[in-house]
């Protein structure tokens, strides 16, 4: 995982001041691609701890089509609860009395989470984060993109049209309203000597606290349609537009720089799983990972 501390240097050093949406600043650099060999390991970022439950549940969750975040907080996931929960403030007018990360917000957080796990009506009225990734995957306008592209690299492996795209502009501000726009926006498979390869596409890439997450999900999902498609798997590339560290993550980033990368995890799936359609949490396995300790951050919402 040398090439995602690099990528942490290259905009610690070469990274410019810009705001953003969220008000913390950032500094960013626009443009960068990385590349993983899936035969090195499973890349996993290890000069930090990475939350491996959470990856592999929600990329389940994207995978299922669901958009809703009761899936993920009934099975201990949180990194969806932010946006819904502050959308729900909002909503119900008290966003602007609750402090964002505040003693109160964070109580009023647990108590908004656990009626989303409970209450079934609730959390359809305030759980859904509208046409974000799981919806555009398996029905973009009635597209199944995710089983049209696993057909498609099954039937004609050489095809340069193994794409799917997450960014469906008719349905852009119906996201905004309680999650946000994809960040990550399209990927394409590619099939040589019998490898197959993924590359990702990121318009908007949270580097500290979001990018382990992204590289170690899509090099899972590469795992699990090579599996279909009866394939080894290759490279995951992943390519970054605005690549960002917010100013509240820089010293983390700078300690995670400081340690020394460890031999990485490596992938099982059980033999006997089923379809990546109908696939468990429990027939895919992460073995020795043994990571440096985790670092904390706040996430910019
Ligand atoms: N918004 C922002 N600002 N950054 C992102 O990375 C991001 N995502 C998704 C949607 N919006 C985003 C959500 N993905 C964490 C990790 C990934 C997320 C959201 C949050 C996070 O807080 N991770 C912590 C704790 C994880 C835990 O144990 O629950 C960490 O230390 O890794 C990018 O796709």
């Amino acid at each position: 995982m040398q090439a995602y501390l690099d990528l942490l240097g290259h905009i610690l050093r070469e990274g410019v001041g810009k705001g953003d949406r969220t008000g913390t600043g950032t500094r960013s650099v626009f443009g960068y691609q990385t590349r993983y060999d899936l035969r090195d390991g499973f890349p996993l970022v290890t000069t930090k701890k990475v939350h491996w439950r959470s990856i592999v549940h929600e990329l389940l969750w994207f995978i299922r089509g669901d958009t809703n975040i009761r899936y993920l907080v009934r099975h201990g996931v949180r990194i969806w609860n932010e946006w819904p929960f502050q959308h729900y403030l909002e909503a119900t007018g008290r966003a602007a009395d609750i402090p964002k990360h505040s003693a109160e917000w964070k109580a009023e957080m647990k108590a908004f989470t656990a009626r989303i796990a409970e209450d079934e009506a609730f959390a359809d009225e305030w759980g859904e984060l509208g046409p974000v990734y799981g919806r555009q995957w398996r029905n973009f306008n009635g597209v199944d993109q995710l089983r049209e592209v696993v057909a498609n690299i099954r039937k004609n492996p050489d095809s340069r049209r193994h794409i799917v795209t997450a960014w469906n502009p008719a349905e852009i501000p119906e996201m905004v309203k309680a999650g946000l726009p994809p960040c990550h926006t399209l990927f394409q498979f590619y099939v040589a000597e019998g490898r197959l390869s993924c590359q990702m596409y990121q318009r908007s890439a949270d580097v500290f606290l979001g990018v382990p997450f992204n590289i170690a999900s899509y090099a899972l999902l590469t795992h699990l349609v090579a599996r279909e498609c009866g394939l080894e798997v290759g490279d995951f590339v992943h390519t970054l537009g605005d690549a960002h560290l917010y100013q509240n993550h820089l010293e983390q980033a700078e300690l995670q720089r400081s340690r020394a990368p460890r031999a990485l995890p490596r992938l099982r799936i059980a033999e006997a799983a089923p379809s990546m359609f109908a696939i468990q949490f429990d027939d895919i396995e992460l073995l020795d990972y043994d990571p440096w300790p985790a670092i904390r951050a706040p996430i910019a919402v």
